[in-house]
């Protein structure tokens, strides 16, 4: 074929969980279209605004196609150097095993982000390097988002990734907490075209509720909304699970012969009532017990929470006692209830089931999870000198001064590291301090296979796409970049190497081995349907696919249960007036990274702090008026913007944003550049359980910015 015909590409997007199908013409090295695939069987033809961005990501001119050096000038100032892809991994490597022999394995830090995730090389290719740096200095995006559910699945059903999914088309009543699945669509739980799915349960007589101090996108097609104070949901889900208990509604139906613990339970949350909640939740008793009544009645119901429950003070708390009322109720492990994916290529039968607490933060003694320590750690780990500092940092498809807690506080700490490597596209906030950048090939250049999301999509299938366009010459992807790295790392240790098998082979093994290796499943055969196979609906399995050791559910697990006691501390007194910030995601935006791209980014800015008109005029501020908002930690100066959609006492502002830093080179987002809401959110306030970040409902004050 000559290279200037019109070719027509299947490709699964993959910047967001809901991992929609795509039809991508191309001519030659052009890209003529991105449309979505009617005949993929999860997502149906559905797309968002971002699909779009693929073209802008491959084409950006500001995306780095080549390893780059930060020198010196003799003025002191710096620039980048475009060096040798041989140069770029040798100085890793020597920098990294330098470090290794003259501080211990511990003075290399390592962050790996949110899009580690959504590129299958980058999950199968880290151990190749990092087997040899076997650092406690472990962080990831993971402790800025859903840790409370890793936990939850652990204690509860035995692997950190057995993850209930809401299983939407069969169901007639769905709970939902602190998700916008609108804005962000879904989360642990891939949805493609949550919008019909959500209105054609309403057509057939299904009923959502949305808990969300916000009366998001999701709230307004929602059957009912209620507003909550940030950070007592707990106290909600207690008052749930309190009147399933007292009415006599507990129903675990096929759970209750493994199924042990619930008593114990029962006792322990004896004094959290609905009337207890009520002052601090501002949700009323009699609605909390009929909330309870209707879920116990439905046929098959879901409670669902998401970041807006994981990431606050009680995630921990929050996530266990969802599962808790899907297990009293009898909907976990149903059709229309909660259900375990069976993904093609089963990363649960291939990874360990992680544990918690093993190990503690050198400096402030937070817990270890699946060998990683909380991100909010992270800046005090490079700064408290001592044993096991951190001195080297490895970042790879992160940026954690726009992503975690006191982001501010990470910028500045970045600059006293004797040496840092950022496996990334882009000179950003975070890559800006690092001494060597490593650009992977665009997502439009390797191939794909999503070994994390069907593992909590809401149907089975499975998808190969190929490469839609040849890699340039000189360029690695990311598993080959930890190949490489792998490789001159072990040289420099005396280590030997893993073999650098390519990801495809795993996944044609974890195919021919998986769960559905009866259909004939290989990577031959998903490469003739380029649409995708379907697998069907989700199934119960239970018991067989639990995990704990006694193919036992124990609900009374001691962590949560000990926590309580915090919680009764916290909500002992009357209920404070202090205002709380939340955040907020919008459809055409993505994280921290997807600013730079001039379709995604036009019409009226977007990172503004939402406030009820009712706080504005308390405080004098005016609608498009400029305040500061301050914290423990920080302080920024954005515009307001009045909003009866959001709950009185509580303000919003979107995440990922404050490209204003000095040395970026990303131009468009630079010009829309914001300010991050993450120099506000505090590295102290966290989920004291499991560690995790408390980026929702950080107490802030609010007043005009030139008062
Ligand atoms: N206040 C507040 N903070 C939050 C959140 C919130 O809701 N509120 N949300 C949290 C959540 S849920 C998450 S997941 C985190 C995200 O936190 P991070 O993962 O730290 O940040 P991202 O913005 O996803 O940054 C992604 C980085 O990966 C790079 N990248 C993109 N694609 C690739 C690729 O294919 N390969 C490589 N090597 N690099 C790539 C981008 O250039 C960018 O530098 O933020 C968290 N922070
Ligand atoms: N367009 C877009 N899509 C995305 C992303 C993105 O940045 N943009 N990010 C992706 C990522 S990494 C993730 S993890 C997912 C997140 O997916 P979701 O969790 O569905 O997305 P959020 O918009 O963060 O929803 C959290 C909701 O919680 C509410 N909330 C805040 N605090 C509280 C509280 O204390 N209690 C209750 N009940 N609610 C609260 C907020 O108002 C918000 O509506 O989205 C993914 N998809
Ligand atoms: S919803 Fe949008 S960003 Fe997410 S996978 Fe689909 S097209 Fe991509
Ligand atoms: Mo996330």
């Amino acid at each position: 074929m000559s290279p200037t015909q019109p070719t027509t590409h299947y490709r699964a997007c993959h910047l967001c969980e809901a991992i929609c199908g795509l039809v991508i013409e191309t001519e030659g090295d052009k890209i003529l279209s991105i449309k979505g695939d009617k005949n993929d069987p999860l997502s149906r033809g559905h797309i968002c605004p971002k699909a779009v961005a693929l073209q802008d990501i491959h084409e950006d001119p500001d995306r780095l196609r080549q390893p780059v050096k930060k020198v010196t000038a003799q003025d002191g100032s710096t620039d980048w150097q475009t060096i040798s892809w041989e140069e770029a991994l040798d100085l890793t490597a020597n920098a990294l095993v330098d470090t290794i022999k003259t501080h211990g394995v511990n003075a290399v830090g390592i962050y790996a982000g949110n899009p580690s995730v959504h590129n299958y090389g980058m999950m199968t290719h880290p151990g190749n390097l990092f087997r040899h740096i076997r650092s406690q200095n472990r962080f990831s995006a993971t402790s800025v988002d859903q840790l409370p559910h890793h936990l939850t699945s652990l204690w509860l059903f035995g692997h950190k990734s057995l993850f209930p999914v809401p299983d939407i088309d069969h169901t007639q009543y769905f709970l939902m907490l602190g998700a916008n699945p609108l804005a962000s669509n879904g989360s642990l739980w891939t949805v493609p075209d949550v919008k019909k799915r959500i209105k054609d349960m309403k057509a057939r007589g299904g009923k959502l509720v949305v808990v969300d101090p916000r009366r998001t996108e999701t709230a307004e097609l929602a059957s009912e909304h209620f507003f909550i104070t940030p950070g007592s949901d707990a106290l909600l889900l207690l008052g749930l699970l309190n009147t399933l208990f007292t009415e006599g509604l507990i129903n675990p139906g096929h759970l209750a012969p493994f199924t042990t613990g619930l008593a114990e339970v029962e006792q322990a949350i004896a004094g959290f009532t609905p009337e207890f909640a009520a002052p601090h939740t501002g949700i009323s008793a009699d609605d909390t017990r009929r909330l309870a009544r209707e879920l116990a009645a439905a046929e098959a119901g879901i409670c669902y929470g998401r970041m807006g429950l994981s990431t606050q003070r009680y995630g921990g708390l929050c996530q266990w006692l969802i599962q808790l009322i899907n297990i009293a109720t009898g909907n976990l492990d149903r059709p229309g209830g909660s259900l375990f994916a069976t993904p093609a290529v089963d990363s649960v039968a291939s990874s360990g089931p992680g544990g918690f607490n093993r190990h503690q933060s050198r400096v402030r003694g937070l817990p270890e999870f699946d060998r990683e320590l909380p991100a909010a750690a992270m800046a005090e780990e490079i700064t408290t000198p001592g044993e096991g500092q951190i001195r080297a940092l490895f970042t790879a498809a992160g940026n954690p001064v726009l992503s975690t807690p006191n982001g501010a506080q990470l910028d500045n700490a970045l600059e006293q590291l004797q040496f840092m490597v950022s496996l990334d596209p882009y000179i950003n906030e975070t890559t800006r301090h690092a001494h060597v950048i490593l650009p992977p090939t665009s997502p439009l250049e390797h191939d794909h296979y999503d070994l994390s999301f069907h593992l909590l999509a809401m149907r089975n299938t499975t998808r190969y796409n190929p490469p839609v366009f040849e890699p340039p010459e000189d360029a690695l992807h990311d598993w080959e970049i930890f190949s490489e790295l792998g490789k001159r790392v072990a040289a420099g240790l005396g280590q030997e190497a893993q073999a650098a098998v390519p990801p495809e082979q795993i996944i044609d093994m974890g195919l021919q081995a998986g769960p559905w290796k009866e259909r004939g499943l290989s990577l031959a055969e998903l490469k003739k349907h380029p649409s995708g196979i379907d697998l069907g609906p989700l199934q119960s399995q239970l018991p067989g696919r639990l995990l704990t050791k006694d193919k036992q559910i124990r609900c009374d697990t001691p962590e949560p249960l000990a926590d309580l006691a915090r919680l009764r501390e916290e909500f002992a007194g009357a209920a404070d007036q202090q205002l709380r910030l939340i955040g907020r995601r919008h459809v055409r935006s993505n994280n921290s990274w997807m600013h730079n791209y001039r379709r995604l980014v036009k019409g009226r800015g977007r990172c503004t702090l939402l406030m009820h008109p009712q706080d504005m005029a308390s405080r004098g501020i005016d609608d498009g008026g400029e305040v500061k908002v301050s914290s423990r930690v920080g302080e920024v100066a954005v515009i307001a913007q009045a909003s009866d959609e959001m709950m009185p006492g509580v303000v919003s502002l979107p995440h990922g944003y404050g490209h204003n830093r000095k040395g970026i080179r990303m131009g468009i987002a630079e010009a829309h550049a914001g300010v991050s809401c993450n120099d506000l959110t505090d590295d102290r306030y966290l989920d004291d359980l499991s560690g995790n970040a408390a980026v929702n409902g950080v107490p802030v004050e609010v007043a005009p910015a030139l008062a």
